[in-house]
Order: structure tokens, then sequence, then C-alpha cells
């Protein structure tokens, strides 16, 4: 790692399934039958409020019970020493990095605990939001959604990810099916601007193909070994 100064690190659902997340496309994936592509958007909110609203809310049930694991653990501390630039962008929703002390870390897709005004764009606690309150003047609880990108809508960040992206020397993938664009694109961009590639995942990914280098297994032990 000589050579390297500049780190982006991607993350995806399969950093968090050793915690007991479920990941989105896997056999035990999410949304008990749906092709999240399907039901992951707008007109599903509009058209079916009620079972996005549930659909969160066991989620939020599900992430108070579990806890960083070792993957988590090995990125908290890469950030906290790491002397160049560093960036952990994250598609998950949940607060898995935060919690195991990750500070430069980016939530490109949401956040579970965040609740969004519908009608105003306002974001703030999720906890802070629920009725009587709300998220702002004028937005009931009819405009309250989560906070989270649905297809079809643009993901947080993307200057900044840009950004560090393209000053990037080492990019690494970390549990992600590279199913899903912008993220899956981040390879490219890397690999233009010269950086060296590594993915890290349980299995060869969609976009493996585009990665210098691919080392399979659990991100629980891969991540570790990469940092210590
Ligand atoms: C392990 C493991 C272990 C398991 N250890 N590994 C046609 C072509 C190209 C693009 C499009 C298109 N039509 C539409 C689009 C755009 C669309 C898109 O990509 N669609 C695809 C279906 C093709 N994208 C969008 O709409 C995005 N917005 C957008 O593009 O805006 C316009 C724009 C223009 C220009 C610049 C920028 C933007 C928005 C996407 C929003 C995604 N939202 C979701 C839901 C979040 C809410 C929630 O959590 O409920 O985000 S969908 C879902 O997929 C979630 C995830 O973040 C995302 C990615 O999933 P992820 O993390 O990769 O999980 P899995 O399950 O797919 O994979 C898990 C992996 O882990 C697997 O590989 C396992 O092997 C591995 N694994 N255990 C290591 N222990």
């Amino acid at each position: 790692m000589d050579d390297i100064r500049n780190i982006v690190v991607l993350t995806g659902a399969g950093i968090s399934a050793e915690s007991g997340l479920s990941t989105f496309r896997g056999s035990d994936g999410l949304w008990e039958g749906h092709r999240v592509e399907d039901v992951c958007t707008p007109e599903a909110l509009a058209r079916n409020a009620a079972l996005v609203h549930r659909f969160y809310d066991e989620r939020r049930t599900k992430l108070a019970e579990v806890v960083p694991n070792p993957a988590h653990e090995a990125l908290a501390a890469l950030d906290a020493q790491w002397p160049g630039e560093l960036l952990i962008v994250t598609q998950n929703v949940d607060d898995l990095h935060e919690r195991a002390g990750a500070k430069r870390l980016v939530h490109m897709h949401g956040e579970l605990q965040s609740a969004l005004c519908a009608a105003c764009g306002k974001a703030k606690p999720w906890k802070d939001a629920l009725p009587p309150a709300s998220v702002c003047d004028g937005c009931g609880k009819p405009s309250l959604r989560p906070d989270i990108v649905f297809f079809g809508e643009m993901p947080y960040e993307m200057e900044a990810i840009d950004d560090a992206l393209r000053r990037a020397d080492l990019f690494v993938s970390v549990g992600t099916s590279g199913a899903v664009y912008p993220a899956a694109g981040f390879v490219q961009t890397a690999r233009h601007v010269g950086a060296r590639t590594l993915e890290l995942n349980l299995e060869p990914s969609a976009g493996s193909f585009y990665f210098e280098e691919s080392r399979m297994g659990p991100a629980s032990m891969l991540v570790p070994e990469l940092v210590w």
C-alpha cells in the first residue's frame, strides 16, 4: 500500500449480512418475494404507503437488535488511522458503520433512522418526526416518508463521491452485487483515473469483470485481513 494515499470504499448489504441484516437479492432477500426494483419506488409508496411504512418499521426494529461485525470495525479502524484521504460510501441504510466508529462516511441511499418531508424535502431523525411532531411546519403525517433513495431518485452526496473517486488511488468494493447504478459504475470511474480496484464478496458479482482483483469470502474475514 506504499503508493496509496487516497482510498474510496464502497459497501453494500453483504457487509451487514453477518450482523444479521438481510441482503436484497439473495434467496432470503428482502421484500418477501417482491423484486426490490418493483416495490422500492416513489410510485409504490404513493400506491401503498402502509405497506412501505410497515416494511421500514420492521427494518428499524430489526436494526435495534443487531451490532456491527468485524468488517464494520476494521473499516472504522482504517478510518481512524489512515493518514490520507478516505471515504466510506455506503449504499446501506443501516447505521452499523457509524456505530462501529466510522466518521468519513456517506449514506448514498439514505438512512433508516431519518425521516423526510415529502412536501419540502427537509430531513430529521425518525424518532423526532413521529406524530404529533412532524418534519417541518406544514408537513403532517401523510407527507412523512422514510429518508430512503428509491429507484428513479437521485442518490445523496454524488458530488462528494465523484470528487473522491477522481482522486482515488485505491477503490475497494465490499459486499455489493453491482446490480444498482450509479454505485455499480464507480469501479469504472476509479479505473478511468488509474486507481487500483479490489472487490471483496462472497461470490463474483455482476461487475466482477471490471475489478483488477477479486477476493471471495465473508466480509468479516476479508476486510480485517485487508486492514490489519
Ligand atoms: C456478501 C456477504 C458476506 C452477501 N460477505 N459479501 C437501466 C440501466 C442502468 C441503470 C438503470 C436502468 N434502469 C434504471 C436505472 C437506474 C436505477 C438502477 O440501477 N436500476 C437497476 C435495477 C438497473 N438506479 C436508480 O434509480 C438510482 N438513482 C439514479 O440512478 O438516479 C439517476 C442518476 C443519474 C446520474 C447520476 C446519478 C444518478 C437509485 C437507486 C436506489 C437504490 N435503492 C435501494 C433501496 C434502499 C432502501 C432499502 O434499503 O430498503 O438500495 S435498492 C437496494 O439495492 C438498496 C441497496 O443499497 C442497493 C444495492 O444492493 P446491494 O447492497 O448490492 O445488495 P444485494 O442484495 O444486491 O447484494 C448483496 C451482495 O453481498 C451480494 O453480491 C452477495 O454475494 C454479497 N454478500 N453476504 C461478503 N457475508
